[in-house]
């Protein structure tokens, strides 16, 4: 029998805001990449996990939610959308089940087939509805390759999914050394954790237009690494919310990044927080880049 050829790509994970593509990236990977929050469009820029399986490597893409908006923002989180639609190998659509297939779906679907890319879709969050509805797979979903359900909670269904992308793969050399998990610098990495800490502590009152950036990085010290990071607002009202009373907030959200933060790097971390007021930073091309959204 001939042997099996190495195979390696690009799967993009598409879907709606808060379909779980994060969360099954960060369970596919088997380390957290990328931030998880119970609310709609947590993920803002493209963000690659990298799989390295027996005989395959896999490069994940997790992308924004895709949704329909108009605003300078939303349409940079689109375009990084349909790039990643345009330029992978794999499409895995995944879809959570509770809120059904829409037009975007259909649409996204449309457009993979005729680029001729195959696709994947999956019903996300199986261990919420563990019985099979008798609506999925919908009637829309039906020129997918094939349908699946996972969890990226519990891992149901993950060895089925990945044997369905792994297969649909062109054939290829490994991309990247085996131990390496993403392509993003730790910088990156690290700003999303501080980005998190305070999605989950400002809840009802987080600012949309909240992003957060390191400034520095310093790991000359084995033994403690040295984080200057900048949480950025679009106005005064905002930085008091964030800061909250005698700066309470900020440093609630300090100590919950740290402890993520010193999690991710495996290391003691000292981490300097501070409330930026950057007027309309979401309508500036440059700013937008600089923070890491295109
Ligand atoms: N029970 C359950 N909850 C899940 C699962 N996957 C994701 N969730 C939850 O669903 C919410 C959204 O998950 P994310 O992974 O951030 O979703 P996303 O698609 O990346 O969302 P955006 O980045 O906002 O587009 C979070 O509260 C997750 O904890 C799952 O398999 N099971
Ligand atoms: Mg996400």
């Amino acid at each position: 029998m001939p042997e099996e050829k190495h195979r390696s790509g690009l799967v993009a994970i598409l879907g709606r805001p808060n379909a779980g593509k994060s969360t099954l990236l960060n369970h596919l990977v088997g380390g957290k990449l990328a931030i998880v929050t119970a609310k709609p469009q947590t993920t803002r820029s493209r963000i690659l996990g990298i799989l390295t399986l027996e005989g395959a490597q896999l490069l994940l893409l997790d992308t924004p939610g895709m949704h329909a908006g108009t605003r300078a923002f939303n349409a940079a989180l689109n375009d990084q959308v349909d790039e990643a639609a345009a330029d992978c190998d794999v499409a895995l659509l995944l879809v959570d089940p509770r809120n059904g297939w829409g037009d975007e779906h259909a649409a996204m679907l449309a457009g993979l087939r005729e680029r001729g890319t195959p696709v994947v879709v999956a019903a996300t969050k199986a261990d919420l509805h563990a019985g099979r509805d008798a609506a999925w797979p919908p009637a829309g979903a039906q020129s997918a390759d094939v349908w699946l359900r996972v969890s990226g909670q519990t891992g149901v269904g993950v060895p089925e999914l990945l044997e369905a992308l792994r297969a649909r793969l062109p054939e290829g050399p490994r991309l990247y050394p085996e131990d390496q998990l993403s392509d993003r610098p730790l910088r990156f990495l690290v700003a999303e954790q501080v980005r998190e800490a305070a999605f989950e502590e400002l809840s009802q009152e987080l600012p949309y237009s909240l992003a957060s950036e390191v400034i520095e990085f310093d790991e000359s010290d084995p033994a403690l690494t040295r984080i200057r990071a900048n949480l950025v607002v679009e106005h005064d009202s905002q930085k008091k919310i964030v800061v909250g009373a005698g700066g309470a907030m900020v440093k609630r959200i300090g100590i919950r990044a740290r402890s993520e933060i010193e999690q991710l790097l495996g290391v003691r971390v000292y981490l300097a927080l501070w409330v930026k007021v950057e007027p309309k930073w979401q309508k500036r091309p440059k700013r937008l880049a600089a923070l890491g959204y295109s």
